[in-house]
């Protein structure tokens, strides 16, 4: 289920846009959504467990550079697992956010939104 994947680790090495290949299958990850557009799999540094990043299947840099219908699509996907991770995980709420270019904290030039489960006990500040 959903929720279980939500809850295992993250698996992959740290390359030149890694997220291109993760899609194409030729690096791991722990996907635990897919479907024609979009592929989510945990993050490989959580900021909290669950932490899932959701990443359309075609390249674009950022959400500035992203056509409109792929941003809904990225953000819908975000909301289903924000709700899952919420029921599954017991979080309390959620983060949902994207960094655009290096001087906001982008590394990965490719475009992905960040879903952070958050906890009572959670002392993260985003
Ligand atoms: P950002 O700073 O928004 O570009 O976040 C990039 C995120 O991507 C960061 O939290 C770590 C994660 N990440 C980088 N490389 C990999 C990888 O190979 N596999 C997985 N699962 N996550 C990765």
């Amino acid at each position: 289920s959903l929720g279980a994947l939500l809850n295992e680790k993250a698996v992959g090495p740290v390359e030149d846009c890694v997220f291109c290949k993760i899609i194409k299958g030729e690096l791991p990850a722990r996907v635990v959504y897919e479907d024609e557009d979009i592929i989510a799999f945990l993050d490989i540094n959580p900021a909290a467990p669950g932490h899932t990043l959701v990443v359309p299947k075609k390249h674009y840099k950022n959400i500035l550079d992203a056509p409109d219908e792929v941003v809904s699509k990225v953000f819908l996907v975000a909301k289903k697992i924000g709700k899952a991770a919420i029921e599954a995980l017991d979080a309390k709420g959620v983060n949902v956010i994207t960094n655009a270019e290096p001087v906001a904290g982008q590394i990965v030039m490719h475009f992905h939104v960040h879903v952070i489960p958050r906890f009572k006990e959670d002392e993260l500040k985003f």
